[in-house]
């Protein structure tokens, strides 16, 4: 068992206050960034009959980032303990059927260990690689980068997160010294004065964080949405434009030129806190408001409106999610948003600024603590040479024996079977998240070598030559970060089935095999004492956070930057709910501007690709499906993928609601019932990832890359559709 020790004996054992008889175990949700708390009872307890996995979710009000509220995702997400299709043992791929076939675990794990060594003494090093996800734990995303640089000696180890907030990331970083989704608690969204909400569908992706959007309403503030979909979140906007996608470069920066114009720049603020404003301030003049009309197709009227209330606003805030972020200018796009928030002077200042809302469960901690291909525990710079001896000295190595950066996600999916023979994969199923994803599924077909630690049989999963079958959620203890960078403690409330083992004990099985019985623990507190080691005086400091301290002020969490206070304990830092009230995370101390223009999209239209294709998700299924797809309720309410057309284009392609339509771009061809709804532009269609197979929208996406963040193109390709 994992037990949590509070630190002292004074902090007591949260006690959520739904609890129906007392043993119920606080605890968070799987899935998406918000990380919901929630409380875990025993069925019988609960009065609740079986219960999935012996368990019921109840209510734990006491968490104040959901107060209690819950999405049927989060609400359904024990089915998946104890889903029929969940692994129970491990999987080795026969070499006499060529069959996936139960085995042991030392079998598995000694195939696994075989099929890596092997592939470093034929080719070296960087031919293993490993691919994390930002649904792991702190815990297992530090171990994970830890076994890529110790155990194998590899450079080429990335990750998901580079698919989802990675080019927010870069901009943060640029522009702030630092990235962390958002610098205020969430709940600050709900009392400043004007809120642009670019490309989030956050009553669908975070639905507990709507109330804030009600309530900010309530206050008197106004809300406008950028979506190119009327969606339910732009439902309650008082403003939604709806650009043509691929646009919002050219949009913040004509929102921008409005507010020079119109006098709204904060010109102490810019002197006192920011640097490079000249040059920002002439590349957005050269936006006109009508070339900007003619770009994103909103009209003049509207980007008046917008850039006049936002400047008004006492207090005022930018939030953005996917929309804009997945394109391959995703970093100036979202940089040209933070440009207009600095000259309105609102970062660091009361209910203000620019914040991205992080998707995953951990897209957070998952991108801070050595998963990324460029990126020691603590958000240090592999190639920074103090770096390199902090960690190492942490890890009992030497700094000249860690490889340096490796490739960005879709460049190491797109190098397997090329230099990059063997792949260790954990928490991610790219053959239908990744882009141009038939391509990418070829690619990990030509491995010589793949093995996949998941819960269930994934996509991925199933071309692998060892399915390690991992524990879940509910059944182990580690921490998360939300999109705050608010550190939480989930906490392990059932047993796991026999033969499943944890991600912890997977790594420390190999690295022991591989020569490194010691450096992997499987206790999780025991790898977050190493991880506060190594984050220590990094730019992600966990160094004063521990278990102890995460179970009080009933499980609220901590938010990191949180030093050590040393053998001081009357000096505990407090945690940083709030960043750059008095400073910026850059060397001087202040925000850079960054001069960006608007440029066009990888793949523009065209007379033989005319409509723009953009895709995301729906409110009933989490990212490529391998979880929710196994919920009966989820599956009920979206059973599988469709297209979202305008009427005036059915009406052109004579395609009716329902009816089965080819949509095809210069990567592949899909087949999905078209939904037609007057929601979406006209000259644009939407399609959801969730799905594999003939629906797979990523059959169709366009692998261009940002040239800072190397976040793919996601949101826009060129598509042409067709009556199938
Ligand atoms: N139900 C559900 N919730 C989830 C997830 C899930 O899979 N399902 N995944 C989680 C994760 S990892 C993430 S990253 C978040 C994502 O959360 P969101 O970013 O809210 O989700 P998306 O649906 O990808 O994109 C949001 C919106 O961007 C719009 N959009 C498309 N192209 C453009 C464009 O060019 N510009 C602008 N401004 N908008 C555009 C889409 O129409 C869509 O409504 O959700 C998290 N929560
Ligand atoms: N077209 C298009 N494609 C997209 C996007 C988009 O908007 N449009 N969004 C992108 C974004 S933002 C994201 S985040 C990615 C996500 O896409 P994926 O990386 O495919 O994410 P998941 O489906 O969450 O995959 C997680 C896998 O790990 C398993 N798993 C869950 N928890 C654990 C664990 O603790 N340990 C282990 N070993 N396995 C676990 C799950 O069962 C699942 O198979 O998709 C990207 N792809
Ligand atoms: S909003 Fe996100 S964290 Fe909350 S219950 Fe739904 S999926 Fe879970
Ligand atoms: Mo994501």
């Amino acid at each position: 068992m994992h037990s949590v020790a509070p630190r002292s004996p004074a902090a007591p054992d949260p006690a959520p206050s739904a609890s129906p008889s007392g043993s119920v175990t606080p605890t968070h949700c799987p899935y998406c960034a918000l990380q919901c708390g929630m409380g875990l009872a025993r069925a019988a307890e609960a009065g609740g009959g079986e219960g999935a996995a012996g368990v019921v979710v109840v209510e734990r009000p006491s968490f104040p980032v959901n107060g209690g509220a819950l999405c049927g995702k989060g609400r359904t997400a024990p089915a998946v303990l104890s889903s029929r299709v969940r692994l129970t043992g491990p999987l080795v791929r026969s070499a006499v059927t060529g069959e996936l076939e139960p085995a042991g675990w030392e079998e598995a794990l000694d195939r696994v260990a075989d099929g890596l060594a092997r592939t470093r003494a034929a080719y070296g090093a960087d031919a293993c690689g490993v691919f994390g996800g930002g649904g792991l734990t702190n815990e297992k995303a530090y171990s994970l980068g830890k076994f890529a640089r110790v155990v194998l000696g590899t450079s080429q180890i990335d990750y998901n997160g580079r698919f989802c907030m990675s080019s927010a990331a870069a901009a943060g970083t640029r522009a702030f010294g630092i990235d962390r989704g958002l610098p205020f608690p969430l709940a600050d969204v709900a009392r400043t004065g004007c809120l642009i909400l670019v490309g989030s569908n956050l009553a669908e992706t975070m639905p507990p964080a709507l109330r804030h959007l009600t309530e900010l309403k309530e206050n008197g503030g106004t809300l406008i949405v950028v979506d190119p979909r009327r969606t339910r979140t732009a439902e309650q906007a008082d403003l939604h434009l709806a650009p043509r996608p691929g646009t919002d470069l050219a949009l913040a920066l004509g929102l921008l030129h409005l507010v020079v114009a119109e006098g709204g720049t904060d010109e102490a603020y810019i002197r006192e806190r920011t640097t490079g404003w000249e040059e920002a301030r002439a590349a957005a003049m050269a936006h006109w408001p009508e070339y900007v009309e003619r770009i994103t197709g909103v009209p003049v009227p509207q980007l008046r409106e917008v850039a006049r209330r936002f400047a008004e606003a006492e207090h005022a805030m930018v939030l953005t999610a996917r929309g804009p972020e997945q394109q391959a200018k995703g970093t100036d796009t979202v940089g040209a948003w933070i440009n207009l928030c600095l000259a309105t002077g609102r970062p660091g200042r009361p209910l203000s600024g620019y914040g991205c809302l992080t998707g995953q469960g951990n897209g957070q901690g998952g991108r801070e603590h050595g998963q990324k291909a460029d990126q020691l525990p603590g958000y240090r710079k592999l190639t920074d040479p103090a770096a390199r001896a902090h960690v190492a000295g942490v890890w009992g190595v030497d700094p000249d024996s860690l490889p340096g950066p490796g490739r960005s996600a879709y460049e190491l999916l797109d190098a397997l079977g090329g230099d990059v023979k063997s792949l260790l994969l954990m928490g991610s199923n790219p053959v239908v998240s990744a882009p141009r994803a038939a391509h990418v599924e070829e690619r990990i077909k030509s491995l010589d070598f793949l093995a996949v630690a998941d819960v269930v049989l994934s996509e991925t999963a199933q071309l692998a030559d060892v399915v390690l079958p991992v524990t879940q959620w509910a059944e182990e203890t580690g921490t998360v970060t939300n999109l705050e960078g608010r550190v939480l403690l989930r906490r392990r409330a059932v047993e796991p089935p026999d033969g499943v083992r944890s991600d912890l004990e997977v790594l420390h099985g190999l690295a022991s095999r591989l020569g490194h019985g010691k450096g992997f623990p499987v206790e999780p507190e025991e790898v977050f004492e190493e991880l506060r080691r190594a984050s220590a005086g990094g730019v992600a400091d966990y160094s004063g956070i521990s278990y102890g301290r995460l179970v009080e002020d009933e499980g609220a969490g901590v938010f990191w930057p949180c030093p050590g206070a040393g053998d001081d304990s009357r000096r505990e830092h407090p945690g940083t709910p709030r960043l750059f009230l008095d400073r910026f995370a850059t060397e001087d101390g202040l925000a850079r501007f960054v001069p960006v223009v608007h440029r066009d999209s990888a793949e523009e239209t065209d007379s033989e690709y005319p409509v723009v294709l953009t895709t995301g998700r729906v409110l009933a299924q989490y990212q490529s499906g391998a979880q929710t797809r196994r919920v009966a309720e989820l599956n009920a309410a979206a059973p599988g993928p469709f297209v979202e057309v305008h009427p005036r284009l059915a009406a052109r392609l004579r395609v009716a609601d329902g009816e089965v339509v080819a949509v095809v771009s210069r990567r592949g061809r899909v087949v999905v019932p078209a939904r037609v709804t007057s929601s979406i532009r006209p000259d644009t269609v939407f399609m959801p990832f969730h799905w594999p197979g003939a629906g797979r929208a990523n059959t169709l996406t366009h692998p261009a890359l940002d040239p800072v963040s190397r976040m793919p193109e996601f949101k826009v390709c060129a598509v042409r559709l067709e009556r199938a």
